[in-house]
This record gives C-alpha cells, sequence and structure tokens, in this order.
C-alpha cells in the first residue's frame, strides 16, 4: 500500500509537461551542459560550466504534487543534494553573506521564484539531471532541474540558470501573480499561495488542469517536430 497523498491532491496518470500559460512555448537554450550562476549578496559570484561535477551522486523516489491539485508518483531522480552543492561549492567559492536567507531560482525560460535557504538545505532537496534512468528530457526540466519534494511543483525550478541570494526583506520577483507564489509553499500544510487558503484555491485551480495540460502538449509537440533530435 502506498502513502495517502497530501490534502487537497489526487493521483495523475501521467507526469504532464505543466506550467504557468506563458511558459509553454518557451524552451531552454543549453541542455547540454549544466551550467549555473550562482549570484546576489555572495562575497564572489559563480559562473559554473559543469555544476554537479565532483559532487557525490544520489538517486532518489519521490511524488509530484502540483499545486492544482495532480500528483504524480514515485519519479526516480539522480543528481546531487542541494545541501552538499551548498556545503562543497557555494560556501567555500561564492561565501554568500549570513544574512541572505533567501534565495532566488531562475530557469532558462525566466521563470522564477524563491525558496528559504532553510528549505533548500533539507536531505531531500536535489540539483537533478536525470530522471528515470535518462537524462531529464527538455519537457520535464533539462538539463538541470530543482527537485523539493515537501513543497508544490512550482518550486521545482526546471533548466535551473541561476540561484541568487537576497536578504529576506529584499524578496524576489515571482514568475505569475504574487498571491500564486507562496514563499515556502510546503504540501503538507496546504501552503498553495498567499491570502487565500489552501482548500479554496483546490477548487480555483482545478478546472484549469486541462487546458494547461492540452496547451503545453501542443507547443511540445510542435517544437518536438522542428527540433526531433533534441528532446
Ligand atoms: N523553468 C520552469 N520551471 C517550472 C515551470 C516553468 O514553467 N518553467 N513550471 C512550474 C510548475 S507551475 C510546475 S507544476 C512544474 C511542472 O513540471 P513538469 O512540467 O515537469 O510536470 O514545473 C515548475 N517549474
Ligand atoms: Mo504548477
Amino acid at each position: 500500500m502506498s502513502t495517502p497523498l497530501p490534502p487537497g491532491q489526487r493521483e495523475s496518470a501521467d507526469f504532464h509537461r505543466f506550467g504557468l500559460p506563458q511558459f509553454a512555448q518557451r524552451f531552454p537554450k543549453e541542455t547540454s551542459r549544466c551550467a549555473l550562476d550562482v549570484t546576489g549578496s555572495v562575497t564572489r559570484q559563480l559562473h559554473l560550466t559543469e555544476a554537479l561535477q565532483g559532487l557525490p551522486r544520489i538517486e532518489q523516489v519521490c511524488d509530484f504534487h502540483c499545486v492544482t491539485t495532480w500528483s504524480y508518483r514515485a519519479l526516480r531522480w539522480e543528481g546531487v543534494r542541494f545541501i552538499d552543492f551548498y556545503t562543497q561549492v557555494i560556501q567555500p567559492q561564492a561565501a554568500p553573506q549570513a544574512s541572505a536567507t533567501l534565495v532566488a531560482l531562475r530557469g532558462q525560460d525566466g521563470a522564477r521564484t524563491g525558496m528559504l535557504l532553510e528549505d533548500l538545505l533539507a536531505p531531500d532537496v536535489l540539483l537533478a539531471d536525470r530522471l528515470n534512468g535518462q537524462p531529464i528530457s527538455v519537457d520535464h526540466g533539462a538539463p538541470l532541474r530543482l527537485i523539493a519534494p515537501a513543497h508544490y511543483g512550482y518550486k521545482w525550478v526546471k533548466h535551473l540558470s541561476r540561484i541568487e541570494f537576497r536578504e529576506p526583506a529584499a524578496g524576489y520577483r515571482v514568475s505569475g501573480l504574487s498571491f500564486m507564489d507562496h514563499p515556502r509553499a510546503r504540501v503538507a500544510h496546504e501552503e498553495r499561495g498567499r491570502v487565500i487558503p489552501g482548500w479554496l484555491l483546490r477548487f480555483l485551480y482545478r478546472p484549469l488542469i486541462r487546458g494547461t495540460v492540452s496547451r503545453f502538449a501542443k507547443a511540445s509537440e510542435s517544437r518536438n517536430a522542428s527540433w526531433p533530435a533534441q528532446r
């Protein structure tokens, strides 16, 4: 028997390509190397061309929970623990200010969100480059994606290209409307968004799933038709 899903979630038979409508047609430019910039309140900025190089690799199976209420079970990700990247690369090479406890995350497609550094240092948060035994596809975040199992899918930034250390008071610019981005977005606490309670957002978001799935699938099909070699 599998464990119950978090509050308000329903199991989906498919792992959809998904997100805010403005990202359906945007795809990463660089998919061959895991390049990553570390910027913001740091002593030295980093422009890494292979971010995971030399770090201990792990494999982790976890469920995915979209804020719009669909969940997909048992994805097998491979990559590096964020905490290992932090202690072995970021701390020694970039030396962030101790006061910069907020981390803004950005994808190559321009998607943005933020997480508390404290949440990123949980042992199940990964920088992943492989999914189910293969390099992550463009649909699901190539070449590098953040995996944060305790948090809604919108914190799992695909095509991750920049992590920026910030003072919490400075906040960060998010992709959607600000009420849609909870600073923590923990699934166990149903922190779907700000201001509007999570149980209410369930009902507002559910009707949007079908249209979003089809919009994202169509955009991906037409891209794959013109770039067959690079999925
Ligand atoms: N770069 C980027 N990351 C992103 C998104 C996006 O549009 N662009 N969408 C987010 C949202 S809202 C969800 S639900 C998940 C969807 O992941 P999937 O397409 O692999 O299912 O990715 C998240 N990360
Ligand atoms: Mo989402």
